[in-house]
């Protein structure tokens, strides 16, 4: 069984977390999904609008995803797929580059990102209604 894993923070989930979640699943045979905590969020500067929880409930009701964890920290991506025996690690490629150091424990690939749609776009369209 290929196991592929990604993270994110998948706040006010739109088309773009879904296509990517999507496309990666295609890419194995199992989705274990990385969902950084409220706390980890603080560190990121970001503010989910929606809890942990909810973001994992809503996750796990979608189709491509098989398992929901907690990202903590930057530093437990190592660790994760190890004991998630994890074949391929995916992210959208804003982040190309930046965990190729993955690459000495399994696979890494960088999706296309999803163009026009954002949380950040959300939250701004928004506040103009
Ligand atoms: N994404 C995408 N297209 C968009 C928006 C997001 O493909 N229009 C992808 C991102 O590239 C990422 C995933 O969806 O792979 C989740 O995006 P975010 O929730 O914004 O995650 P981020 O804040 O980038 O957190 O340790 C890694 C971090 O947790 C990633």
């Amino acid at each position: 069984m290929k196991k592929v894993l990604t993270y994110g923070t998948f706040d006010l989930l739109h088309k773009g977390h879904v296509l990517l979640l999507q496309r990666a699943r295609a890419l194995g045979d199992h989705l274990t999904v990385a969902v950084s905590t409220d706390q980890f969020n603080a560190l990121k500067g970001k503010k989910s609008y929606t809890s942990w929880e909810d973001r994992k409930l809503i996750l796990e009701a979608l189709s491509c995803v098989d398992e929901v964890i907690p990202e903590n920290e930057w530093e437990q991506k190592i660790k994760d797929v190890k004991e998630y025996d994890i074949d391929l690690f995916v992210m959208g490629d804003d982040w190309e580059g930046k965990f190729d150091f993955l690459k000495d424990y399994c696979q890494v690939y960088y999706l296309p990102r999803t163009a026009g749609i954002s949380t950040t776009k959300i939250k701004q369209d928004l506040k103009e209604i």
